[in-house]
C-alpha cells in the first residue's frame, strides 16, 4: 500500500480525497497556486508545495511542475480528483514514466472514450445500446443528409473531440443541415484542434442517468447503482441523486450490465461512470464514458455504504475488488446540491470575495463535502463550486426533507450563492414527482423569479436576521472563540434555570 500520494487538485475534492488518505494513515501531498496559499486543502495535507501562479495552465494544469513536486516529496501515487488533469491521458502516460502511480484508469482506456466516435466504434462491436446515427465522422453534407433520412429528424450533431454539451447542434430539417455541419465542422476544429463531426438520432427531453462502475486490476468489475443526474443548467450539473426516481430494480441490472460490458470493453480499471440517454419509454443508450471519479459520487457512497476513494487507492495498489455484484446493495436515497459561488439575481455569474459568516448545516442524514470556511476569500479563477450538501434518507421524501431543513440552516455571508435555487428545486411539485428531464431546470428557471413559498421566505429571512444579529451583536451569540464562559452564561438561559432549579 502507497505511504504517500499527491493529489493533483484543489477545493472541496482534494479536502475529500486527504480524509480518505488519512483514514488510511496514507500522508498527503497538496500542490497549491499563488493565490490558494490559504485554500483548505493546504492546510489540510501533512505537506505543501507551491506550483505556480494563479492559472490554471501555470499551476493545476502543469505536469511537469506536479510531477517534480511528487518526486521531491516522495509521493508514490498520484490522485487526480475531477477536472484539470483528470482524464488527460499524456500525464497518466507522464506518471508512469516517472514511476508514480496514476490513480484512475490507463492512457488507453482515456484516449478510447475520449474520442466520442471511437467510443462509439468499441461500444458497437460490445453490443452496447446506442443512439441511432453514424459512429464514424461525416464527409460530406450528402452523407448526413443520408444518414438523417435513415434515422429521422431532429438529429444531433456532435464533435467527435467534444463532450459535456461542447460542440453540439441540433438539426430539425434538411435544409438545415448542411450549414449546421459546416458550423459545427468549424466549432470544432477551433476548441478541439478536431474538426471530426457525427450524426446521431436527437432523443428529445432525454434524462441523464449514469451507472457508477469499478473495476480492479485483475479483471474484476461491477456496478455500483445509477445517479439521476438531468437537473443541469447550460450542461453543469446542479444537483444530482441515487437511486432514480424512474429506475426499478430490473432496469438497473440491465443498465449495470451493460455498463460493465463497456467497462470490458475498454479494459477499464479504477472508478469510471457510464452516461446514457433515456428516452421517455426508459429506453436507454450509451453516450459516454466519464474516465475520473466525479463530482457527484458522495450519492452513490451514501447509497451503497461504499467509500469510492478508499477503492480506488485500493485498486490502485494493485489489490483486488473486496466484494463480488452480489455483495452491492442499495439502501435509501440520496440527493447532493452543489453549492456554487454564483449570483441567481444575476444570471449565476461566479461572486467570488470574502466569506464573512459560514454557518454550515449538520445533523442527521445531512454530509458536507466542502472547501470553504469562514474567513476564506473565494478566487475568480477556478470553478465557482465552495461545497456539496448532500442529503440521505431511507427514501426520497426523506432525504428531501432533511435536504430542505439542512438548507435553512445553511448560512453564508460576503459572497452569493445559489442555495435559494435548491430550495425551489426541492418545492417543485414536478421535483417531487419525480417528473424530471435535461429541460427540467430550463423550465423552472423561466417559470418566474419567485423566491419560494412564503415559508421559505419567511424562514430564510429569519436565518438572515439571526445570521446579521451574530455579527452585529457578538455578545449576544454562542462565542465561537474567545472567551466561552461570559458568553456562554450570557447567552444559554435554559442551562441556569435547570441548574437553579436543579438546587432547589
Ligand atoms: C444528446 C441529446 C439528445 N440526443 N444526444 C449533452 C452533453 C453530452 N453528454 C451529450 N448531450 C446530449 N446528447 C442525442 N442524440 C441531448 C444531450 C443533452 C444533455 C445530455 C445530458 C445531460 C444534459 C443535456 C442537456 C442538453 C442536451
Amino acid at each position: 500500500m502507497f505511504k504517500k500520494i499527491l493529489i493533483a487538485n484543489r477545493g472541496e475534492i482534494a479536502v475529500r480525497i486527504m480524509r480518505a488518505c488519512r483514514e488510511m494513515e496514507i500522508a498527503t501531498v497538496a500542490v497549491y497556486s499563488d493565490v490558494d496559499r490559504a485554500a483548505l486543502h493546504v492546510s489540510k495535507a501533512d505537506e505543501a508545495y507551491l506550483i505556480g501562479p494563479a492559472p490554471a495552465a501555470e499551476s493545476y494544469l502543469r505536469m511537469d511542475k506536479i510531477l517534480k513536486v511528487a518526486k521531491r516529496s516522495g509521493a508514490e501515487a498520484i490522485h487526480p480528483g475531477y477536472g484539470f488533469l483528470s482524464e488527460n491521458a499524456k500525464f497518466a502516460r507522464a506518471c508512469a514514466d516517472a514511476g508514480v502511480k496514476f490513480i484512475g484508469p490507463t492512457p488507453e482506456s482515456m484516449e478510447m472514450m475520449g474520442s466520442k466516435t471511437r467510443a462509439r466504434q468499441e461500444m458497437e462491436k460490445a453490443g452496447v445500446p446506442l443512439v441511432p446515427g453514424a459512429s464514424r465522422g461525416l464527409q460530406s453534407p450528402e452523407e448526413g443528409e443520408q444518414v438523417a433520412e435513415r434515422i429521422g429528424y431532429p438529429v444531433m450533431l456532435k464533435a467527435a473531440a467534444g463532450g459535456g454539451g461542447k460542440g453540439m447542434r441540433l438539426v430539425h430539417t434538411k435544409e438545415d443541415l448542411g450549414s449546421a455541419l459546416e458550423a459545427a465542422q468549424s466549432e470544432a476544429e477551433r476548441s478541439f484542434g478536431d474538426s471530426e463531426v457525427y450524426i446521431e438520432k436527437a432523443i428529445v427531453n432525454p434524462r441523464h442517468i449514469e451507472m457508477q462502475v469499478l473495476a480492479d486490476e485483475h479483471g474484476n468489475a461491477v456496478w455500483l447503482g445509477e445517479r439521476e443526474c438531468s437537473i443541469q443548467r447550460r450542461h453543469q450539473k446542479v444537483l444530482e441523486e441515487s437511486p432514480s426516481p424512474i429506475v426499478d430494480p430490473d432496469m438497473r441490472r440491465r443498465m449495470g450490465e451493460v455498463a460493465v460490458r463497456v467497462a470490458q470493453a475498454a479494459h477499464y480499471t479504477n472508478a469510471g461512470t457510464v452516461e446514457f440517454l433515456v428516452d421517455q419509454q426508459k429506453n436507454f443508450y450509451f453516450l459516454e464514458m466519464n474516465t475520473r471519479l466525479q463530482v457527484e459520487h458522495p450519492v452513490t457512497e451514501l447509497i451503497t455504504g461504499l467509500d469510492l476513494v478508499h477503492l480506488q487507492i485500493r485498486i490502485a495498489s494493485g489489490e483486488k475488488l473486496p466484494f463480488t455484484q452480489e455483495d452491492v446493495k442499495i439502501r435509501g436515497h440520496a440527493i447532493e446540491c452543489r453549492i456554487y459561488a454564483e449570483d441567481p439575481d444575476n444570471n449565476y455569474f461566479p461572486s467570488p470575495g470574502k466569506i464573512t459568516l459560514l454557518l454550515p448545516p449538520a445533523g442527521p442524514g445531512i454530509r458536507h463535502d466542502s472547501g470553504a470556511y469562514e474567513g476564506w476569500t473565494v478566487p475568480i479563477d477556478y470553478d465557482p463550486l465552495l461545497a456539496k450538501l448532500i442529503g440521505y434518507g431511507t427514501d426520497r421524501q426523506q432525504a428531501i426533507m432533511r435536504l430542505q431543513r439542512a438548507l435553512y440552516e445553511y448560512f453564508v455571508a460576503g459572497i452569493k450563492t445559489n442555495i435559494s435555487l435548491f430550495q425551489r428545486i426541492l418545492h417543485d411539485p414536478d421535483f417531487q414527482a419525480g417528473r424530471l428531464d435535461t429541460g427540467y431546470l430550463d423550465r423552472l428557471l423561466t417559470k418566474g423569479n419567485h423566491v419560494g413559498s412564503p415559508q421559505t421566505q419567511g424562514l430564510a429571512i429569519a436565518a438572515i436576521a439571526a445570521g446579521l444579529f451574530s455579527v452585529l451583536d457578538p455578545a449576544s451569540a454562542p462565542s465561537r472563540n474567545g472567551s466561552v464562559a461570559g458568553t456562554a452564561a450570557a447567552s444559554s438561559n435554559w442551562k441556569q434555570r435547570g441548574r437553579s432549579e436543579a438546587l432547589r
